[in-house]
């Protein structure tokens, strides 16, 4: 077996690998910074990738399967080769659902979507909880999947991505759930139709006695569920019209169009979060929970840090972080839930078309661009609202400042990732709220004083 990237996914995988018996290579673009980060943990080398392709094709000689971590592109030089050599590919997550699979204990949870992958992963966990069952949130959420089905969990909910799905061929949950579908990756993913296939392997396997769920709001991901398997139970939500788990009047609705909880009671109630709430009560409720611990959980779980969260209030003006919104989809699901909105966008562009934010003015009426992106977005706001471009987090601040209205919101919303400035969306969100803080601190006045 060869592990590709000695991170905190590869080294859980050897390890777990090593332990089952297998013979395991441990392949990484920079093996020095892997092992100082890691240490020996699984008890294995790491091998530089730098090796000429004989001698790639070498360390991979009698390899059954290459596992690639959740960060290697599928183009990287090691996939590449071993698909050459008819060397299957597989996720962590299929190794995963396969220890699940053979447990009479321990059932898998899938969730994804372009965006709302964390958010519902949390809630789903919570709510379990709440429901008295022993549930774990793991994925690409801090704890590797294939450590958290070892250990004594009645339920795991994972995370999943299209690259992880992409690798798969057996990925079996019991519950599976797709929350939605916008350009995303399309620096990864050839197509569209490629992205929507990866994800869609989410309930290829499954079959009888499962469940899906998915958003009846969104035409391809319905048009994807009436493709899937024709055993799987399918439970729709809808924030829209009817469906298995919808909004009746006031109140959040399940089966029968029984109310389990007063939409006021949510933390916060922007578009989207309605939407990921009633995700949340469908996954969490097809295995098993009750509707009073949806309830209970749904009303005492608030936004995730970089996901629309209240940063400051000054003069007027609310200062917003929604650094983890890394794709146009996801600033249009933000902005949705304001009236006035300064804008903040910009950053690495994963390939996609940031066009369609125009149609987020209003409520957006001024923007400010940063980072390599900052002159597409220019191009898509200049002549309909004013713009700024700036050249650090420091002057994007400032100059929103300048911008903003009493009664506006300001916004973090890239639409774009953090790594042209940044380490990750984390980083920059926490650089902009630390800025904002320190200008509310010293009491710096906006464009109104
Ligand atoms: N590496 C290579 N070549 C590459 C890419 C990476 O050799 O082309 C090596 C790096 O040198 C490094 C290792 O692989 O030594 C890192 O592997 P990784 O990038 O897959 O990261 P892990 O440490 O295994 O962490 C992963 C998730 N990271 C990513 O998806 C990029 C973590 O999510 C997750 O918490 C962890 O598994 C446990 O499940 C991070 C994340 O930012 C926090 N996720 C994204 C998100 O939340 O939006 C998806
Ligand atoms: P993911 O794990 O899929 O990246 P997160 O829950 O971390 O999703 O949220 C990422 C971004 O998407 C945040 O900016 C958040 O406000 C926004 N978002 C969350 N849920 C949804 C949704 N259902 N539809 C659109 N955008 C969403």
């Amino acid at each position: 077996m060869a592990v590709i990237g000695y991170g905190v996914t590869g080294r859980a995988v050897a390890g777990w690998l090593k332990r089952r018996g297998d013979d395991v290579v441990v392949l990484d673009d920079h093996p020095d910074e892997a092992m100082v980060a890691l240490g020996r943990g699984a008890g294995v080398e790491v091998w530089p990738t730098s090796a000429g392709d004989e001698g790639l094709r070498d360390q991979l000689d009698g390899v059954r399967m290459v596992v690639p971590s959740p960060g290697v592109p599928v183009g990287h030089r090691v996939l590449r080769l071993a698909v050459a050599e008819a060397i299957p590919v597989r996720s962590e997550i299929e190794l995963a659902s396969s220890v699940c699979e053979a447990s009479v204990n321990t059932r898998l949870i899938a969730v994804t979507g372009t965006n709302g992958k964390t958010t519902v992963t949390t809630l789903v966990a919570a709510i379990l909880e709440a429901s008295g069952l022993r549930a774990v949130a793991a994925g690409n959420i801090g704890l590797p999947l294939i450590e958290a089905v070892q250990a004594d969990h009645q339920f795991v909910v994972a995370e999943v991505s299209s690259f992880q799905l992409h690798f798969t061929d057996r990925f079996r949950p019991a519950v599976s759930c797709w929350l939605n579908l916008a350009p995303d990756h399309l620096d990864w993913h050839p197509d569209m139709d490629h992205y929507a296939s990866a994800k869609a392997r989410i309930w290829a396997n499954q079959g009888s006695g499962d469940r899906l769920v998915f958003n009846a709001d969104d035409p391809l991901v319905r048009a994807q569920a009436e493709a899937a398997p024709p055993a799987v139970a399918r439970i729709g939500f809808s924030t829209e019209g009817p469906a298995l788990f919808s909004v009746s009047g006031s109140h959040l609705s399940g089966p029968g169009s029984e109310p389990f909880m007063p939409l006021a009671e949510l933390p916060r109630r922007l578009p989207h979060d309605v939407a990921n709430s009633l995700a949340a009560a469908a996954v969490a409720m097809s295995a098993g929970a009750t509707p009073e611990a949806c309830r209970a959980a749904l009303a005492s779980t608030g936004p995730l840090p970089h996901r629309v969260a209240l940063v400051a209030r000054a003069g007027g003006v609310d200062w917003y972080d929604d650094s983890k919104a890394t794709t146009p989809a996801s600033v249009m699901a933000a902005v949705a839930g304001f009236a006035s909105v300064v804008l903040i966008a910009g950053g690495r562009n994963k390939g996609l078309d940031l066009s369609i934010l125009a149609t987020a003015v209003p409520p957006v009426r001024a923007v400010v661009s940063i980072g390599e992106a900052a002159a597409e977005v220019q191009r898509v706001f200049a002549g309909v609202v004013p713009t700024t471009v700036a050249r650090s987090m420091d002057e994007a601040v400032e100059q929103a400042a300048g911008l903003a209205r009493s009664g506006d919101s300001v916004l973090l919303s890239p639409g774009c990732a953090s790594f042209d400035w940044y380490r990750s969306y984390a980083a920059r969100g926490d650089d902009y709220a630390r800025i904002v803080r320190d200008r509310s601190e010293q009491g710096v006045p906006h464009a109104d004083h």
